[in-house]
């Protein structure tokens, strides 16, 4: 095996990364032997098992823990197996108590997990935290290499070890997507570099993109790994590969930084080339790595990445345009069409989920009426803009082509913050969108923003009453709380829109502290007391609001949800 690409922990009990299938095609189809591995599934099945939380209950018993805590550890250990077993019903997502209860039941085992640590360290079902690893490098060091707050290292040694031994590979990629890998990538390398010494070893993914500003200052004695990619990591992976299995010459490429002494060099300057997304093949979905039945959902969704970047790409709050190097690409509708046949084909699986940052109406219609005109029977889901391109017309046609559920990111229903945020969303537009959507059968997730740095207690009111007023048309909500992001245009000007920079960043962290000076605006602990009673107001609306299959990201079970609630909706009266 030339290349193992592997996905580590805490990851999605719900899906795959498509980074995974889409890179390990790439470089097959480049003549490499590489192969993918979702270590994240197997360490979820590994921690939320009846051995390992009866283990944990164990230790509860014996340091005399309170009685509430054995109670919730007792029931745990009894139903974790039948609560992952009922996420994997057909059926489920339309079974709203007997969801809420297997995902309480895994969110209980979190709990008893973390307490039994006794402080070490804090785990969820998409989060691991140990406290204060993010305060410096050395701190961060010693987290991932001590067993005592990182259980994944004796994970790795344990269950690990044995097929890296096994397989191998001449090279080792791991790809960072979200924070709560970061700990647990670095003690993989830890165990890599011990069990096979000399393996070069890559690392790259999203997390790491957004990081991008930190690069130069970062240890390679942190990071341990040979090379880093950021952005958009086919090209870099394959020359990267030709220079350490070929012997070819050290790449140059904006996109690759290698070891060099203690510090990362990046090897070109100039912009980050974008993949043509056309030029690459077909992912792969299983090949040679991904068990889809170990995921806990009644079909696997498929994520299909079918463009990336966003044709917007203003908004100033917003580091996604960052990540994916700014510009809007996507599939032409031919190639899009050829990987949802080969998707279906491989894994018999017909609910496809795009993993996009956003997907002009036109263009999403132009696949849609292929959809239908290649006969295809398939449930869909994406996130997009809350754009007027989004007419009755359209959505007409998405919802024939399978469409269920669509994610937008409207922010708020201030006109005033809007424009402050440079957000190009109307509150008209939106309900026009939203009703149009339940009309067609679509379920709609919105995404609101809390707390943006000029925006007064009376701005939030006005999204609040517009949720209210929107209720029938809103079927999953979501209230994020304003955080300064590096790569986006406020972090790189924070002056311009009254902010100043609190020192004391965590390291590895994408938000920044910062003091609000906005006549009126709130400081960040403000928001937070002002959020927590919204969502409990709202409750009364939506009752679900804060349960894991209503987040709209993040929510792996939404899509599920939407696909399987019966689409009858009530029409409601358009405005
Ligand atoms: C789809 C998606 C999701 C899906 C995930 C589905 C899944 N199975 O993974 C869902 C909806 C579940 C989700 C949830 C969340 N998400 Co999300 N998500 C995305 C999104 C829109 C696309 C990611 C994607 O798959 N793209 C397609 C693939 C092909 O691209 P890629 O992963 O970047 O991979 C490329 C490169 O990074 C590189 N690469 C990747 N791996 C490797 C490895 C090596 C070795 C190399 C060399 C290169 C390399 O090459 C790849 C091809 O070019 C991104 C936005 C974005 N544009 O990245 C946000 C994004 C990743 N999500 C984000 C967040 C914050 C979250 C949540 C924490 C939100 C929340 N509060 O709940 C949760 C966390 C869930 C968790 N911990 O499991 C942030 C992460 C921020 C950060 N980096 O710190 C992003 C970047 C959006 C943003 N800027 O806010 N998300
Ligand atoms: S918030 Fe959404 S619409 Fe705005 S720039 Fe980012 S991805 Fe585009």
């Amino acid at each position: 095996m030339d290349f193992l690409l592997i996905s580590p922990p805490v990851s999605n009990f719900g899906q795959a990364a498509p980074a995974l299938s889409v890179l390990t095609s790439f470089l097959r189809s480049k003549g490499w032997h590489a192969c993918q591995w979702d270590l994240g599934i197997e360490a979820f099945h590994h921690f939320y098992c009846e051995q390992t939380l009866r283990r944990s209950y164990q230790l509860l018993v014996a340091k005399d823990a309170e009685e509430v805590l054995l109670d919730l550890g007792q029931r745990v250990v009894s139903e974790i197996e039948r609560a992952k077993e009922t996420l994997r019903r057909p059926g489920v997502g339309a079974d709203t108590n007997t969801m809420r209860w297997a995902l309480h039941t895994i969110r209980d085992a979190s709990v008893l997990l973390t307490a039994a640590s006794g402080g070490g360290w804090e785990l969820q079902d998409s989060k691991f935290d140990v406290p204060g690893a993010l305060r410096s490098f050395s701190d961060l060091e010693q987290a991932y290499a001590d067993p005592e707050r990182n259980p994944f290292l004796s994970f790795f040694e344990e269950h690990a070890a044995a097929r890296l031994l096994r397989d191998r590979p001449r090279a080792v990629g791991i790809s960072i997507t979200y924070l709560s890998q970061l700990i647990p990538a670095l003690s993989l390398v830890t165990v890599l570099k011990r069990v096979l010494p000399g393996t070069p070893v890559i690392l790259g993914g999203a997390y790491l993109t957004a990081t991008e500003n930190e690069m130069s200052r970062i240890p390679c004695s942190t990071l341990l790994a040979d090379a880093v990619v950021l952005h958009d990591g086919e090209h870099a992976l394959d020359l990267w590969l030709r220079h350490v299995l070929m012997g070819d010459p050290e790449p140059s490429h904006p996109n690759v930084w290698l070891r060099d002494s203690n510090r990362y060099r990046r090897t070109s300057f100039g912009a980050c080339p974008q993949v043509d997304l056309d030029s690459l093949p077909i992912p792969m979905w299983i090949a040679d790595g991904l068990r889809l039945d170990d995921y806990l959902v009644p079909q696997y969704p498929i994520a299909l990445p079918l463009s990336r970047g966003c044709y917007w790409g203003r908004c100033v709050f917003c580091n996604i345009s960052s990540q994916t190097s700014s510009s809007y690409r996507r599939r032409s509708v031919a190639n899009a069409i050829a990987d949802i046949k080969a998707a279906m084909a491989e894994t018999g699986s017909r609910w496809f989920d795009f993993p996009v940052d956003s997907f002009r109406p036109k263009h999403l219609r132009e696949l849609a009426l292929a959809i239908v005109q290649e006969g295809l029977s398939i449930e869909w889901g994406a996130e997009v803009l809350l754009d007027r391109g989004f007419n009755d017309e359209v959505l007409a046609d998405l919802a024939r082509s399978g469409c269920r559920c669509l994610r937008f990111g409207m922010e708020s229903a201030c006109p005033q913050t809007l424009r402050a945020m440079n957000k190009p969303v109307q509150p008209q537009t939106a309900r026009r969108v939203l009703g149009s959507c339940r009309k067609h059968g679509i379920r709609t997730a919105v995404m609101f923003i809390v707390g943006f740095p000029s925006e007064t207690q009376a701005q939030i009111q006005q999204t609040y009453d517009f949720v209210v007023d929107n209720r029938d048309r809103i079927d999953f909500l979501t209230f994020h709380t304003y955080s300064l992001v590096l790569g986006s245009p406020m972090a790189e000007d924070p002056g311009k829109y009254g902010l100043y920079l609190k020192p004391g960043r965590a390291i590895f962290s994408p938000n920044l502290p910062f003091v609000n000076t906005n006549p009126g605006g709130m400081q960040e602990d403000h928001v937070a007391q002002i959020v927590e009673p919204m969502r409990e107001s709202l409750r009364e609306f939506f009752p679900d609001l804060g349960e894991l299959w209503t987040v709209g990201i993040g929510g792996w079970m939404t899509f599920a949800n939407c696909c399987e609630a019966p689409p009858a909706e009530p029409p409601v009266a358009q405005s």
